[in-house]
């Protein structure tokens, strides 16, 4: 049983910063660590896809240092990203935390911009905030060539296709208002890989939401190796039109409303219409 007092800064489930990881065993101890020194209250979600190398491991033996705080979930095999982001949002809603972010486990987003993307959601009006490679002030360090490349062409083609007003459409630290990850209907979103990330804002876009680009300097991984593949590349150019296509047709939005009175309470559309 968990206990909501909504409005109330700081209160136990306010922020969850979700961590999806895979063979992260170098890095994930040291991100736990940065995040939980930070003292502003972040509770951590890891999801952990059964890593060969035991990094799921590394995060039980961190349990007893942050008890109530430091969370992880083991699923069976690699399932992909969006999967895990997914299974983490459900986990998140479930529990009642208010912001909810996206953050990669390899220190290629900088802890210490989790408060900026926060205070963009909290204090400034956004439903979404995205911390962006792509906005001035924004930037990559030491990314290869051909990553950069692969990256600024998506950004390039994603806005060419679905007109989306987001200059980093692949990003992949976020925070998310709750409200927007309850009302976007998470079983439409089947892509693992970036056009993962670009139907997240696509649909939180489409739903009408604020969605806020935040500069931040995103730095090559050091440790460990990338998971990026030709296959999330290739779904990435396909998933894109996909999305663009089936947005014709599709409506994102959950077809159940949340009705806030402390507790949360789901009504289908046909029930909360009788109720009115
Ligand atoms: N649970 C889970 N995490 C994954 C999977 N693939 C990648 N990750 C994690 O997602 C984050 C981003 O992946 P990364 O390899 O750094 O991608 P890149 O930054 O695009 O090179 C890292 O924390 C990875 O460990 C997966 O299939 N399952
Ligand atoms: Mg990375």
């Amino acid at each position: 049983m968990y206990f909501r007092r909504s409005g109330a800064s700081n209160h136990p489930l306010e922020k969850l910063v979700i961590i999806p990881t895979y063979n992260e065993k170098e890095n994930v101890a040291g991100i736990l660590h940065a995040v939980f020194s930070l003292h502003l209250n972040y509770h951590i979600l890891v999801i952990d896809d059964s890593s060969p190398d035991g990094t799921a491991l590394v995060v039980k033996e961190l349990f007893s240092q942050y008890p109530g705080q430091l969370f992880l979930e083991e699923r069976k095999g690699k399932q992909g990203l969006g999967t895990a982001y997914i299974h983490g949002f459900r986990w998140a809603i479930e529990k009642g935390y208010d912001f909810i972010f996206e953050m990669d486990a390899d220190f290629s987003h900088n802890p210490n911009d989790l408060e900026k993307l926060y205070s963009c959601c909290k204090y400034d009006g956004a439903d979404v905030a995205i911390g962006s490679r792509y906005v001035p002030g924004g930037k990559t360090e030491n990314w290869p060539m051909d990553r950069q490349l692969y990256s600024k062409g998506g950004a390039l083609y994603t806005r060419l296709i679905t007109w989306m007003p987001v200059k980093d459409p692949t990003a992949g630290f976020i925070c998310y208002k709750r409200n927007v990850l309850e009302n976007i209907n998470l079983d439409a979103i089947k892509f693992v890989g970036y056009a993962f990330q670009i139907e997240m804002k696509f649909a939180a876009w489409k739903l009408g939401f604020k969605i806020t680009e935040v500069p931040i300097t995103f730095i090559d991984r050091k440790i460990g190796v990338s998971k990026m593949s030709k296959g999330i590349l290739k779904e990435g150019v396909l998933g894109v039109l996909k999305i663009q296509w089936s947005s014709l047709f599709k409506n994102y939005r959950k077809k159940v409303s949340s009705i806030p009175n402390g507790k949360n309470t789901y009504y289908t559309e046909d029930v909360a219409a009788e109720h009115k």
